[in-house]
């Protein structure tokens, strides 16, 4: 297999049909830069076009699987003086638009099969990937998903617009949207969007990761594994035009947020422990 260049963070392997893909960074919860997201949209296009892979899996390390954008790569994004932009929406255009519609692009028409190992939390644009999954499991039942678009002035992105009443109904997106609530392990189990809680205490994600790993390797035994990706591919189809379209609304809406400044000013006080998220 070809690789890519390396990025600190975010580490991939490939083992027999698994592509494998583990964020790196505890230190920051493995909060993700906008050049980190697009590291992930390549890996993807790299297991896309390995004909001996079937599944990417998504792992990570830690306590959390991660907290969404980096808000220290936000700061760098506002303040950076090497490049000069013609105006904010063309800054913008850079920082968000084109990074953000080109990862959330590459997780929708993924022709492997996902599978997320939520080892804890994921926030924000993570999140957003994590609802993109065909399949997720939970180390334990301490792991939810926030999309704290309200809190930061910001507007579903990633997909989530149609991912999440997709998976937990309309009226259940409301609710957790617009007043900023997570969706707690409860919630993931009733509306099946967990398959199995592997029930392993916190500090244990590497024996967690290497326990999926295990069982995916019995459960694909004796399987035609080309019928997967033909079965994934006519799974995608019921929804693949309505995310492709929402990919595209999602982003140009959110742009007026970020050259009207509200989710920088938001990040920042999020930065300097003034904003909180209500968890
Ligand atoms: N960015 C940078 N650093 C982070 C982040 C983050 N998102 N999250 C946590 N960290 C760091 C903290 O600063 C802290 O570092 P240090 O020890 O040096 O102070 C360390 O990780 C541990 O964090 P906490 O001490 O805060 O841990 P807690 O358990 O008290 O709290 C929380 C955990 C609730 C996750 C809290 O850290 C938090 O609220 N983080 C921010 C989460 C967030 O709002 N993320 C952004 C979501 S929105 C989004 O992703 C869409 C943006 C679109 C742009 C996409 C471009 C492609």
């Amino acid at each position: 297999m070809p690789g890519i260049r390396k990025n600190e963070k975010i580490r991939y392997r490939a083992a027999g049909p698994f592509f494998i893909i583990q964020l790196v960074k505890p230190e920051n919860l493995n909060a993700l830069e906008g050049e980190d997201y697009i590291y992930l949209g390549e890996l993807l296009e790299l297991a896309d076009k390995d004909p001996n892979v079937y599944f990417t899996v998504l792992q990570s390390s830690g306590r959390f699987f991660s907290s969404g954008a980096d808000f220290k790569g936000i700061a760098k994004a506002q303040g950076d003086s090497s490049v000069e932009y013609a105006s904010e929406t063309s800054k913008w255009l850079s920082n968000f638009v084109a990074r953000n519609v080109y990862v959330t692009d590459a997780f929708i028409k993924h022709s492997k099969v996902l599978i997320c190992c939520l080892n804890g939390p994921a926030i924000g644009m993570s999140a957003a990937l994590v609802a993109l999954c065909d399949i997720v499991y939970s180390m334990n039942d301490k792991v939810y998903l926030l999309y704290p678009f309200a809190n930061l002035g910001l507007v579903t992105e990633g997909g989530t617009t149609v991912s999440l009443p997709l998976k937990f109904g309309i009226n259940t997106a409301y609710e957790h949207l617009m007043f900023n609530k997570p969706f707690k392990y409860d919630t993931l189990c009733e509306s099946g969007f967990i398959s199995k809680n592997f029930n392993m205490p916190s500090p244990s994600s590497e024996t967690f990761n290497t326990a999926v790993l295990d069982e995916l390797r019995s459960k694909v035994e004796g399987l035609y594994l080309p019928s997967c990706l033909g079965m994934k591919k006519l799974l995608q189809s019921n929804h693949i035009d309505s995310l492709n379209k929402i990919n595209s609304m999602e982003v140009n809406e959110s742009l007026k947020y970020w050259v009207d400044g509200e989710p920088l000013r938001r990040f920042s006080q999020l930065g300097s422990k003034q904003r909180k998220h209500r968890l």
